[in-house]
């Protein structure tokens, strides 16, 4: 049975890009999403979020014809859930996976599922989230057999496929990458292999829906065991004096050495929150994992004491200054340069925890941001904060910030090197 109808769960940073693909090869996709402000965007022909080239491609899709949003969810032929799988904020230490946006997302595809549907779970999810998302249909659906009991001839087959695109390069990444396909059957795997060849290039490697939501999380916990790494290591520099940036770059001249680089902490939604889901599942196994999620958690806090050891410098070096003229500058807001997103980032909580606690003004250059509102900081351009900060937090390595101009003080708190 070909895909003639493809349904595409939730419109952010992964399924937008992977509609608007499936639409480019003449598929007729719909994209489900619970915003009306996202459907009307993208309904224009625009996009809600910075991607590079995703604009062209959503607006051709649009006007094509090949793609619609809506808030209603409608039949069709495949299924992909590509829905937010945050941590529960409840303060606990080891925070919890929480799945109530895929449980929203199964409601409100049931009703309208019929035999012979592919529901396929792109959102990183927790060892068992699968299963327990074709748990969740069949308790909607009795009259259907899914294939926790009736396997390869069930009438709905279910699979994991982790998105593995790096934000900033979604678009070539979505063709190029291989994809891991864990089918909860054989035939659900091969149903699933068979609509992803529709604009994946890279290779479908299959396994089961286990091992493929293990694998997502191992990729994305090893990434932040190197990062922890690298941060631990520009703590260590600091207190001995020694740049952290050239070491790095000394020790990576071995062959068998690639340290990644360090900054002020790690966010995002997926490498700040993926280990947790290792975590949460064996606490008392995953010791490496959890310890390098509390150094890159920690790092944050660390940089925001630069920041004040800097102020008193300052506040010693200009005695008739007095603190409420003292301005800090943060360059960068997004999790990782030449973004927008804003998700999870340590230079948006720092700016705001200066914002907070300094009895002066704070103000913050995000390029890729225009506006933002409720804020204790406002936000400035940037050939106008490099004159006039007399603490500069450089936070984000934006490609702005390493063209530009550095800014014109002497106290510099550069957390990715690359004012120094
Ligand atoms: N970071 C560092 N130092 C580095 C590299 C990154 O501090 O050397 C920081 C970034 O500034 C950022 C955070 O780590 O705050 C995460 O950035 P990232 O570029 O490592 O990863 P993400 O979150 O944008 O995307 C990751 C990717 N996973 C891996 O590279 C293993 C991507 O392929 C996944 O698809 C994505 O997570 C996801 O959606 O899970």
């Amino acid at each position: 049975m070909s895909f003639d109808k493809i349904s595409v769960v939730g419109l952010g940073y992964i399924g937008l890009p992977t509609a608007a693909m499936f639409a480019s090869r003449q598929k007729r996709v719909i994209g489900l999403d619970v915003n009306q402000h996202t459907v009307d965007t993208i309904n224009r022909g625009e996009i809600h979020i910075v991607e590079p080239e995703l604009d062209i491609l959503v607006h051709a899709a649009v006007t094509e014809g090949y793609l619609r949003a809506t808030t209603v969810a409608e039949a069709a032929d495949a299924f992909l859930i590509a829905v937010p799988t945050p941590f529960k904020k409840d303060g606990g230490e080891i925070p919890e996976p929480d799945l109530s946006y895929i449980r929203a997302a199964a409601t409100a595809i049931a009703p309208i599922l019929k035999k012979g549907d592919l529901v396929i779970l792109e959102s990183t999810s927790p060892v068992g989230a699968t299963e327990q998302l074709s748990e969740w249909l069949a308790e909607i659906r009795t009259d259907l057999s899914f294939p926790q009991s009736a396997g390869s001839s069930a009438d709905i087959n279910v699979a994991h496929c982790p998105e593995r695109v790096l934000p900033g390069h979604v678009v070539r990444e979505l063709v190029e990458n291989d994809r891991v396909i864990g089918g909860m059957s054989p035939t659900c795997s091969e149903r699933t292999v068979e609509l992803y060849r529709c604009f994946v290039k890279g290779e479908c490697v299959v396994t089961n829906a286990r091992t493929a939501e293990m694998a997502k999380l191992t990729e994305n916990s090893c990434r932040d065991v190197q990062i922890a790494f690298a941060n631990e290591l520009s703590i260590i520099c600091d207190r001995l004096n020694i740049d952290v940036w050239e070491l790095i770059a000394l020790a990576n001249r071995h062959p068998r050495i690639n340290i990644l680089q360090p900054g002020p902490g790690v966010g995002g939604h997926c490498i700040a929150v993926d280990p947790w889901f290792i975590v949460s599942k064996t606490p008392g196994d995953a010791r490496i994992i959890k310890t390098a999620r509390n150094v890159n958690d920690g790092k944050p806090l660390w940089v925001i004491d630069k920041v004040k050891i800097a102020l008193a410098d300052y506040l010693q070096s200009h005695p008739t200054k007095p603190i409420s003229e003292i301005t800090i500058g943060c360059f960068g807001l997004a999790f990782k340069p030449d973004i927008d997103d804003l998700r999870e980032s340590p230079a948006m909580w720092i700016t705001r925890e200066l914002a907070r606690t300094h009895n002066g003004k704070v103000i913050a250059v995000e390029p890729n941001i225009w506006e933002i509102s409720g804020e204790d900081f406002s936000l400035v351009p940037y050939d106008l904060a490099v004159k006039s900060v007399d603490i500069a937090v450089l936070l984000v390595d934006h490609k702005e910030f390493k063209d530009g101009k550095a800014p014109d003080t002497t106290h510099i708190i550069d957390t990715k090197g690359i004012w120094i």
